[in-house]
């Protein structure tokens, strides 16, 4: 196991210390592969298996190649190359501009899908993202599991490669996720991260560019294995704190945690039907399997809300949201389910529903069941987990409730409540996306009231 880097929590009076004991994290680092250009190969399968280029507008224009697909890589293609050169190393190659809106979208679809496995999710450019996965585990699998899931998501859903690393720190993942592209997954397991560096180029280490490694060399240090058989006070000799840090990530040690950015401040589900409907009996058989779905996730990310929100669009594209507090907190399908259809039944008036999505807010931390919950309170518990066991092994729909069955339901569709790119690294790209989803209007006749619901809880 990896040691942690910061010191020890308390020191006794004897001057002995106790180190801090912490379990491995499971950190996941996942980059799209070729990414402007696959996106160009997808939406037009003519270009697939030959030389993509994007970038600028062409071989004779000035520019650099911002992506070239793995067939172009193959005649030395690479990004930031100039376009000439490119031009010259492959005449044949497709060459397309930046379709810079196309691939903020796209961006924001792969966020969305790392989201459903967790709420830390730190992207890092517009493909690719740290997640840490520590916490669901107990849902989903373990990192190998969870990175497998992503794969095959994003290649369902977005028609899309990407290549993930599984390790115990943002460091290891990293250069897993970029050892066997296209379509790689590297798993590093907890302990094994120093042997996992130590046959790599000195090169891969973070902060360590041509002139350090330049450097380097007049220690002897070839490998990252070179480095970390050095010793920690020589380094610290040479290069003050960043020898330091060069030799504890020589061996894997990264204490830079996954920064989730704001915590999500709802979780929700929603669904557009097929064909618009009145009918109740349809609509709250969808409210029960969002509320479902809601409600796993609430238990996933270890956290219970208050507040449930209906949100209704009719065949006029006219929205609403409704909204009411719970008396206690939940984490359970069915005191949302209660709250929504009770909502609902006050805004059913017989129109024509398009579009009915549920969300749960004002979060609080999952506390200990204690002496003021409910009797049946811890078994209905058991019954929740051990559902939600059976889904991490057998699939999402191996448990449904028996209303539910024969529904039909497509997975209920989950929304993406945030942008994470735009807000934290807010790339002209990504605000481009935004505008233009925001041009269409599709909220704009929105219309949010809070209400008063007596549950009957
Ligand atoms: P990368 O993830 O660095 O590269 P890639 O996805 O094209 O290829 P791979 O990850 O398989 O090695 O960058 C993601 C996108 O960012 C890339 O498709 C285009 C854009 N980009 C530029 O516009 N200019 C650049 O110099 C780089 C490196 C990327
Ligand atoms: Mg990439
Ligand atoms: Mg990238």
């Amino acid at each position: 196991m990896l040691t942690d880097p910061r010191p020890p929590t308390r020191r006794l009076d004897s001057g002995a210390t106790i180190p801090r004991v912490t379990t491995p994290r499971t950190i996941l680092h996942v980059d799209l592969d070729a990414f402007f250009a696959a996106v160009e190969q997808r939406d037009r399968p003519e270009l697939r298996g030959k030389p993509v280029v994007v970038g600028g507008g062409g071989p004779h224009l000035r520019g650099v190649v911002s992506a070239a697909s793995y067939e172009a890589r193959k005649f030395g293609i690479h990004s930031a190359m100039p376009l000439r050169t490119a031009g010259a190393l492959c005449p044949h190659a497709v060459f397309l501009p930046v379709d810079g809106r196309k691939y903020g979208r796209v961006s924001r679809e792969v966020m969305a899908i790392l989201r459903r496995y967790t709420p830390l999710v730190e992207p890092v450019s517009i493909d690719e993202a740290f997640l840490d996965v520590t916490g669901s585990r107990q849902l989903f699998g373990d990192g190998e599991a969870i990175a497998r899931q992503i794969k095959a998501t994003i290649r369902e859903e977005l028609g899309l490669t990407a290549s993930v690393g599984v390790g115990t720190t943002k460091l290891v993942a990293k250069i897993g996720s970029d050892l066997r592209k296209p379509d790689g997954l590297v798993v590093v397991p907890p302990g094994e991260e120093a042997a996992f560096l130590a046959p790599l180029p000195i090169t891969r280490l973070w902060g360590v560019g041509q002139k350090t490694a330049d450097s380097l060399a007049s220690f002897g240090v070839r490998t990252i294995g070179d480095l970390a058989a050095l010793p920690g006070d020589a380094l610290e000799r040479r290069y003050g704190k960043v020898g330091v840090a060069l030799s504890e990530r020589s061996v894997g040690i990264d204490p830079d945690v996954v920064d989730g950015g704001d915590p999500a401040k709802s979780v929700s589900h929603e669904h557009t039907f097929d064909v618009d409907t009145s009918e109740r009996e349809v609509i709250e058989r969808s409210l029960l399997g969002m509320a479902d779905g809601v409600a796993g996730r609430l238990r996933g990310s270890g956290i219970k809300a208050s507040t449930i929100a209906l949100k209704l669009r009719d065949s006029n594209f006219r929205t609403i949201t409704r909204q009411t507090t719970l008396p206690e907190p939940t984490d359970l399908t069915e005191p949302i389910y209660r709250a929504a259809t009770q909502l609902l039944r006050k805004e059913l008036k017989g129109q024509r529903i398009r579009l009915v999505g549920v969300a749960a807010s004002n979060f609080r931390e999952k506390e200990q069941l204690g002496l003021f919950t409910a009797p049946d309170e811890p078994r209905r518990h058991q019954v929740a987990e051990a559902a939600d066991t059976i889904r991490k092994r057998f699939g999402e729909r191996a448990v449904t409730r028996a209303r539910l069955v024969g529904a039909h339901l497509p997975t209920p569709f989950e929304r993406d409540p945030m942008t994470a790119v735009e807000r934290r690294h807010g790339t002209e790209i990504a605000r481009q996306a935004r505008d233009e989803d925001e041009a269409s209007g599709r909220d704009s006749q929105a219309d949010t009231e809070d209400v008063e619901i007596p549950l009957d809880a």
